[in-house]
Formats: C-alpha cells, structure tokens, sequence
C-alpha cells in the first residue's frame, strides 16, 4: 500500500503556486488535507452513512461522485445494509482511485463496489436511490452544473435522494466575511500556518468556485427536485438533500 501522510504540500514558500490538482501528492495527504480543511467533514461522513440507510431502496443502484479515497463511499456501503443494491464510486484522478480501491478491499461489507475512473459529467447513470456528491459539484465549471443534476434527478427512483455538500459563498458581504474569517481560524486551529492557508487558497481560486445557498436551492428546484432540506450547516459549508417526488 502507498502511504498516507500529513498534508505539508504549502509548508514552504513556492516561486509559483500552481492550480491545485488532484494528483498523486493530494492524494497521498487526502484524509489529512480534508479533516484539517472542511469544517464538519468528519460529522458529514457518518451522516451520509444514516442518510443512506434511509433512502436507499431495494434493488437499486447509489453512487458516489467525486468519491477521492472513499470515505463516502465506505459510509454509504454500511447503510446499505442487506438491500441488494449496487454501489458505484466515480473520480477523474487514478491517484485517488487507487488508494481509494485499496480501502474499499480492506473492508469487509459485502455489497458489491464497483470503482469507475470517470469524468462524472460523462455518465450514463442506472435507476438509482441516493447518489452523493460530497464537495464534489464545485469543482465543476459552473455551466456544467445544472446538466449533471439534470441527468441525477432523471436517473432517481421516485423517493430517491441527492446528498450535495459544497463550500458556499454569500451575497451578504458581512456573512461572507465572517464566516471565511471563521473559515480560516478552523484551518489555524488544525496547524495550517497563514503562509500554507494562503498558498492554499491562491491554488485554488480558479478551481474551487462556489455558489451561494440560494444558488444552490433555486438549481436544484429548476432541476424538477421536488424539496431540498439544508440539513448540515458549519460556517461557509454546507449540505443539503434533495428529494425527487
Ligand atoms: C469524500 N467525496 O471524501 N469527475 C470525476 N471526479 C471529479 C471531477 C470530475 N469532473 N472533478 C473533481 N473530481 C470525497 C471528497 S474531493 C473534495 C471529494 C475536496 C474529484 C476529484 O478528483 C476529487 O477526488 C473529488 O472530486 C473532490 O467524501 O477535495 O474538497
């Protein structure tokens, strides 16, 4: 097994700080890297897990967009329970693929995961019951958003879920201060200094592009999801689901 460490990737000044990538060096410090940066990621995974138990039907497909090492797609495996259901786990980087691969054969549930190194916004997607997308939609281009929730909320069963987390950003010039404010002194608390905080954020201006709640919500309903609940919420992040009636 290749292994994990902490995430040190911005320690030192850079000459050039490049567009953040998910490649090997990310994926290598990826548990590290998200605990220490997204606030209520640990309490979201096990969350996914229930919320999965819940949803899921019978016979159905679930998937998992964006899934890194898998951590979701573990969650959601346990809240499968004896529901036959097949699990399908999708991300564009072989790095996070492969370690994502080995975590999935160190468990020992037994529905069946089937790993795709996939764009997402290229699939072609089963009768499914819950699909997450766990800080995984805002990495997309944003013009790209509404037609991968489109394809979602068609390929869902009746009752069938969308678990969306996403950084957000807000309208409100004081909130979105505040909050980013809060933001950052959450990543000076885990040990990030303000050298790595802000090489961090300069790697990931082009890439990482939010919406606001809002935004979201007026999406998703324009997508034909019947409701959507804000059922977790830590400073600028969030996560929703949406139902399909
Ligand atoms: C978790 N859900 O631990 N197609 C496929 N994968 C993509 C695409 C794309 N177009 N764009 C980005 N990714 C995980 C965490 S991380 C979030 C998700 C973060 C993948 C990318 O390779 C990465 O693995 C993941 O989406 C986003 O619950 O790092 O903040």
């Amino acid at each position: 097994m290749k292994k994990q460490g902490p995430d040190n990737i911005y320690v030192s000044p850079h000459d050039k700080v490049n567009e953040f990538a998910f490649d090997e060096a990310v994926a290598r410090v990826f548990p590290d890297m998200i605990r220490r940066s997204v606030p209520g990621y640990t309490t979201i995974i096990p969350m996914i897990g229930l919320i999965t138990e819940q949803y899921a039907q019978e016979n159905s497909y679930c998937y998992d967009l964006g899934c890194s090492l898998g951590a979701s797609t573990l969650a959601m495996r346990h809240g499968l329970k004896n529901k036959q259901c097949q699990l399908v786990a999708v991300d564009n980087s072989p790095s996070m693929l492969e370690r994502c691969n080995h975590y999935i054969e160190l468990d020992n549930d037994t529905t069946p995961v089937t790993l795709l190194c996939a764009d997402i916004r290229d699939l072609e997607f089963k009768p499914c019951s819950v699909v997450t997308l766990n800080f995984t939609l805002q990495f997309l281009p944003p013009e790209d958003r509404s037609n991968l929730l489109d394809k979602i909320q068609q390929a869902l069963v009746p009752g069938g879920v969308l678990i969306l987390s996403e950084k957000i950003c807000f309208d409100d010039e004081t909130e979105q201060s505040h909050l980013e404010e809060l933001h950052w002194l959450f990543k000076k608390a885990n040990g990030y200094s303000d050298l790595e905080v802000s090489q961090k954020r300069t790697a990931l201006e082009q890439v990482l592009l939010p919406d606001s709640l809002e935004a979201h919500k007026q999406r998703l309903m324009s997508t034909g999801f019947s409701t959507t609940h804000l059922w977790y919420q830590c400073f600028n992040f969030i996560s929703l689901i949406a139902f399909k009636s």
